[in-house]
């Protein structure tokens, strides 16, 4: 395409000025249970029949489904009883609640909670801050206080931060060969997916979930059953109280919620319990050493910016992080996913 066409036609202004709508037609139609109810009836249904399912207007439901068709997300087809839709191959894997690769969780995180955020991202441009003081009432001086405002919220948080590592879980646990390390420590492991694909993956080690109290108590009811006999728990907060004795520390999008001066913390905290020989893994979302990408990890950049106090770094700022920590032989494996591996030792 040439840059006169470019000009003429400006496709990618028009696309960006309407990527919102996109994402709310997605999380909407998830909400709404349209993708479960098609899985279930396992034969296409008309817009009518969607609409008495699940409770809605026929003529809300209608240009939801036609909307969704031209995404892709469903697939139509024109009979003498008129239309009737059904899923694409990629809504059945991914946008129904019962799949193992359910994106359903943070997608009702990032349609109810991370959504309201960002109606206020000019305010957090302006002031360089979270914004949970505007959007929900609440001191932005603890994120995690108030992300985790409600049990409701916590579980919806936990839920959603789980759901990534079905698709990706394996690929960044993989990306360095961990089984010398029999004793890891997953650092804010939250719900705990990573650190069951973890002892999945390394069926020689266990696992200690590191956690908020209220944290590890849900993990507990909701995430973790009690015969997996290779995951422990650990309640405490790891700015304030002690880290237990490790090999391994999985940091896992912890250090993408905090400033320089934290995570230096941290990390020399971290280091100070590691084993002699040990070492730390982080699981984040690398920019391009020039910060010119990737796009995804970007935007979750701006999401930090609007719900924590961190940001998305580059290999470079977290190899730096890691040295100045004492950690050194400092390994960078990129994935090709959204979430990336580094590796240092003590
Ligand atoms: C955090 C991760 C997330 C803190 C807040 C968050 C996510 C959404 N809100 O550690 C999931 C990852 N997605 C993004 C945009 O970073």
């Amino acid at each position: 395409m040439s840059s006169t066409e470019d000009l003429d036609y400006p496709q990618a202004i028009l696309q960006y000025n309407s990527g919102f709508l996109v994402s709310k037609v997605m999380f909407t139609a998830c909400e709404l249970g349209v993708f479960d109810l098609l899985l279930e009836s396992g034969e296409p249904l008309s817009s009518d029949a969607i609409a008495a399912h699940l409770g809605t207007s026929t003529t809300g439901m209608e240009r939801l489904l036609d909307a969704c068709v031209g995404l892709k997300l469903l697939a139509v087809e024109l009979t003498q009883e008129g239309a009737l839709y059904r899923n694409t191959e990629i809504s059945n894997i991914y946008l129904t609640k019962s799949s193992p690769k359910s994106q359903y969780h943070i997608m009702m995180y990032y349609s109810n909670t991370v959504y309201l955020c960002w109606h206020y991202l000019a305010d957090a441009v302006r002031e360089g801050r979270n914004q949970y003081e505007r959007a929900f009432g609440i001191s932005s001086k603890d994120p995690f206080g108030a992300m985790y405002r409600s049990k409701e919220e916590m579980l919806k948080f936990m839920a959603g931060q789980n759901s990534v590592w079905s698709i990706c879980g394996r690929d960044v646990l993989a990306a360095f060969d961990l089984s010398p390390f029999m004793q890891i420590c997953d650092l804010g492991g939250g719900g705990g997916a990573l650190a069951r694909e973890c002892v999945s993956l390394y069926p020689n080690s266990t696992v200690t979930i590191y956690d908020l109290p209220k944290v590890v108590h849900m993990a507990k009811e909701q995430f973790i059953p009690p015969e997996e006999h290779r995951i422990a728990f650990h309640e405490g907060d790891f700015f304030n109280d002690s880290i237990p004795e490790a090999e391994l520390y999985i940091l896992s999008k912890i250090l993408h919620d905090w400033d320089d001066d934290k995570c230096r913390q941290l990390l020399a905290k971290v280091h100070k319990a590691c084993k002699p020989g040990g070492g730390v893994l982080l699981v984040e979302s690398l920019l391009n050493e020039d910060k010119s990408g990737p796009l995804e990890t970007q935007l979750y950049s701006m999401n930090m910016l609007v719900q924590t106090e961190g940001k998305e770094r580059t290999a470079a700022e977290y190899s730096k992080l890691l040295e100045a920590a004492g950690f050194g032989e400092v390994q960078v494996k990129r994935t090709g996913k959204v979430y990336d591996a580094v590796l240092g030792r003590k």
